[in-house]
């Protein structure tokens, strides 16, 4: 067994994990990241694409987002597509400047890992059997094997950051741990394509068939979804299945069409939403999947790791300047009333743009009418933009 010291010690290298060990390093604080996959594979993992206003400014006074800045697609607007007619949602106009970045999930961990290695910071990969103990303490233990040596740091703090499927969560005791979820009807079908956007924003469209999301990764790709039934397999979506799908829910009076080309990607993903509450318990702090979830349908889910990132970076920081420890403490309360406001806004969204099977014509009459309202009213436009390009931090 070697042992080791830090101060921090993070589980997971997920855009969380690797943005806090990134911000510790900046502030002179040490850690270690362990994560149980390979490089190859986190840097290849297709998910997120939108990163809200706050996310892209923190990117960037962190030093990395000069390839974001040069690679990334700022967009202004969105929209929104039913009854054959699409209605624009203006961000900028309607939030006072704000906009987004389309600009991949997987980009922006690139980025942070080669920052990360650039520095020779500690970053392990294929890390096996993650074990948090002694975080009651003020000295917790995170134990692990690595290429078949048993390790055990010793740290001031511990961070969760291993996302929905993690042990971190768990590891919190039962009486710290209140579990608030709604796992929907449905799931998307994803696909990448090989082909250049045919509009430059993303479309969200709401069809008897279900929902359906024209987005992209680059100027070169396209990336869409599928409402699809939760249980349902990749095998029932051979390619001319997604093909006509498509073309009947982004259908449209103007005849505007995505570009058809190569499926280069296919994979399918539940909807969920889910908070643990709290998101601490000693010297342990969750932050991002590891203790929230939202259905994509916000775009809410990296941003709203970052957010928690930043409240915890900043609480660390304070704590090892000063010894003030009142971040700390406050930490789950304080990322909680954002994470809240996410969890509002992508179940909403996620409501009003989906086909509930089960639902009467009485309330598929109600859900249109709320669409039609929040796509032509300029009170709903504006609640729209709002929360979709991200509430600016207050604190
Ligand atoms: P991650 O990215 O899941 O990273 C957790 C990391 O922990 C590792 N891990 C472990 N490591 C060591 N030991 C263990 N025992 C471990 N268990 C797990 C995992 O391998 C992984 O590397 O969590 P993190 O960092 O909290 O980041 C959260 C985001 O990944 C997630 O919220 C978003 O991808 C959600 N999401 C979207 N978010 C947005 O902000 N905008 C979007 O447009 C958006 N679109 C999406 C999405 C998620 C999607 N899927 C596939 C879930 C679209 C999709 C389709
Ligand atoms: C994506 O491009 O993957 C994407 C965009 C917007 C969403 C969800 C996913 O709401």
């Amino acid at each position: 067994m070697r042992t080791l010291k830090t101060q921090v010690g993070i589980v997971g290298a997920g855009p969380a994990g690797l943005l806090l060990a990134h911000l510790l390093r900046l502030e002179g604080i040490d850690a270690v990241v362990l994560e149980a996959k390979s490089r190859q594979y986190v840097e290849e993992r297709i998910r997120a694409g939108v990163l809200e206003q706050g996310t892209i400014d923190l990117l960037n006074e962190a030093g990395v987002g000069q390839r974001m800045m040069a690679q990334g697609l700022p967009h202004t607007g969105i929209e929104l597509l039913f009854d054959r007619q699409r209605h624009r949602i203006d961000l900028s106009e309607l939030t006072g400047g704000r906009q987004i970045m389309v600009y991949g999930q997987h980009e922006v961990v690139k980025d942070l890992i080669h920052a990360r290695l650039a520095a020779s910071a500690p970053l392990l990969f294929g890390v096996e059997d993650v074990r948090v103990a002694d975080f009651g303490s003020s000295a917790p233990k995170l134990l692990a094997r690595h290429e078949g040596e048993e390790f055990e740091w010793t740290c001031d703090f511990i961070a969760g950051c291993d996302g929905f499927h993690g042990v971190c969560r768990d590891a919190l005791p039962d009486s710290a741990r209140t579990v608030f979820e709604r796992v929907y009807p449905f799931a998307w079908l994803g696909i990448l394509v090989k082909a250049p956007p045919a509009s430059d924003e993303l479309i969200y469209a709401s069809h008897e068939n279900g929902f359906a999301l024209f987005s992209m990764r680059s100027p070169e790709i396209t990336r869409l979804y599928l409402q699809c039934s939760p249980d349902d397999d990749l095998a029932n979506w051979p390619n001319e299945r997604i093909w006509s799908e498509l073309d009947s829910r982004l259908a449209t009076d103007d005849g505007w069409q995505p570009n058809v080309g190569e499926i280069i990607q296919k994979g399918i993903t539940p909807m969920r939403s889910f908070v643990c509450e709290t998101m601490q318990s000693g010297r342990l702090f969750l932050a991002g999947d590891a203790a929230h979830i939202v259905p994509p349908t916000g775009a809410k889910g990296m941003n709203l790791a970052v957010s928690d990132i930043r409240y915890l970076s900043r609480a660390l920081t304070s704590y090892y300047r000063t010894g003030d420890e009142t971040g700390l403490l406050h930490y789950s309360t304080t990322c909680l009333k954002r994470i809240w406001r996410a969890e509002h806004f992508s179940w909403w969204m996620t409501s009003m743009l989906h086909r509930f099977f089960d639902h009467s014509p009485f309330e598929q009459r109600i859900q249109r009418a709320e669409l039609n309202y929040f796509s032509t009213s300029r009170a709903g436009r504006t609640a729209i933009a709002e929360n979709y390009v991200g509430l600016p931090w207050t604190d």
